[in-house]
């Protein structure tokens, strides 16, 4: 059975008449271009198989109920929220996912009315793989469908700007400094696809990416560890590139060219130069994954994840012991690369394989896991898949 099945279940099983629609949305893994997003750069991401189903129904009064499945098997509620009283601050925890997505399109002057919501997902939480913004995409889709505007109708915001919506909850509302990476690869991926995305103009294109075609397979590994300043460390990552610009006078590090990177480094604190070496090569990187990609050079990447992988954890310093064990036993066990994958401290990695090596390399990264007793991995294949849309 689909999430959106299971949705489309429990909500009539909870309110007594059936669900007006269901959309869901996936979570993503970003290919390469970690960090460049809120830094005017680009990112390369793909949506995974794994999706979060919302159903909508009315109500007669304002409220917003939203129910849950948790990982527990149980439904669990979300605090009571009232449309017309939304602001940020209240609800609070993982109430405010969806009652920020309600404040930023009401905000933006969408008449949302009460709802009944019921959420079931089966993207991985904690890993790194999005699962908060598969939540918020299906359910803006879900809220703007609900009055008249989903996408293609006439005056429906573009996908583009729904992204934007579901970023200024994310920001604003849940109070997390994020970019643009992880709403657009949720709403505007497509099947066999990575998207290229150039987040200051908009632009983007969709490259062919079928690793199994060249006899390979995308691994994601998800350590199951979360480290806690995650969030400060994002923010305070973020802050450095946007002082670093400053000093740099320009508007954001993406104005920064490789070859303008020593004269560049020399003008900043020794602390900020790591920063601006990350952003700036990884820039770089995804548009040599690009060009690779366009001549169907998949197996030619493996050496642009690797110096990621590198970059992220020796400049940028948001990799961890976890992140480490996983992507340094997929290489020596034959992997073509591997990187840390989303904002760091923990959650997932990628590693870009034969096919035929599966086994093995599966088997040296829980070995060296069990080697350090660190909590066994959760190891699955990334097929890229479709983009967000509605189900029911
Ligand atoms: C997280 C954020 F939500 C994204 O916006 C992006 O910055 C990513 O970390 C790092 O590339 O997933």
């Amino acid at each position: 059975m689909t999430v959106s099945d299971r949705a489309a279940e429990l909500f009539a099983a909870e309110h007594g008449r059936a669900a007006s629609a269901v959309w869901s949305a996936p979570g993503r893994v970003n290919l390469i271009g970690e960090h460049t997003d809120y830094n005017d750069g680009f990112v390369l991401p793909m949506a995974i198989p794994h999706r979060v189903a919302v159903a909508v129904g009315p109500r007669e009064d304002r409220k917003l109920v939203t129910t849950t499945l948790g990982d527990d098997g149980e439904l669990h509620q979300a605090d009571e929220a009232v449309v017309d009283d939304l602001r940020p601050g209240s609800p609070t925890g993982w109430s405010a996912f969806p009652a920020g997505v309600a404040w930023s399109l009401r905000e933006a002057g969408h008449a949302i009315p009460g709802l009944n919501l019921m959420i079931v997902g089966d993207v991985p939480t904690g890993a790194g793989l999005s699962s908060s913004h598969a939540l918020q995409c299906a359910l803006a889709l879900a809220l703007l469908d609900h009055v008249g505007l989903a996408p293609g109708e006439p005056g429906a915001p573009s996908l583009a700007e729904i992204a934007r919506l579901v970023q200024r909850s994310e920001n604003d509302y849940v109070g997390a400094p994020t970019g643009l990476l992880d709403q657009t690869a949720s709403l505007r991926c497509v099947e066999s696809h990575v998207l290229f995305f150039d987040v200051r103009t908009g632009d983007s294109e969709q490259v062919p990416f079928d690793p199994r075609s060249a006899g390979l397979e995308l691994l994601v590994i998800d350590t199951r560890a979360k480290h806690s300043h995650s969030e400060s460390g994002y923010g305070e990552r973020r802050k450095g590139c946007e002082r670093a610009a400053d000093l740099l006078d320009v508007k954001a590090l993406r104005d920064i060219s490789v070859a303008e990177l020593p004269t560049a480094t020399k003008k900043l604190p020794d602390e900020l130069q790591p920063l601006v070496k990350h952003v700036v090569t990884e820039n770089e990187r995804v548009l040599s994954t690009v060009e690779l990609l366009r001549s169907g050079g998949y197996a030619e990447i493996g050496p642009l994840l690797n110096a990621s992988h590198a970059s992220l954890r020796d400049d940028y310093r948001v990799s961890c012991l976890e992140l480490d064990v996983a992507v340094d036993a997929a290489v020596r066990s034959g992997a073509l690369g591997a990187r840390m994958i989303g904002g760091g401290f923990g959650g997932s990695a990628i590693a870009l394989i034969s096919s035929a090596d599966r086994e093995r390399v599966e088997s040296a990264v829980r070995d060296a896991f069990a080697e350090r007793s660190l909590t066994e991995p959760r190891v699955f294949i990334a097929i890229p898949s479709a983009g967000a849309g509605r189900d029911l």
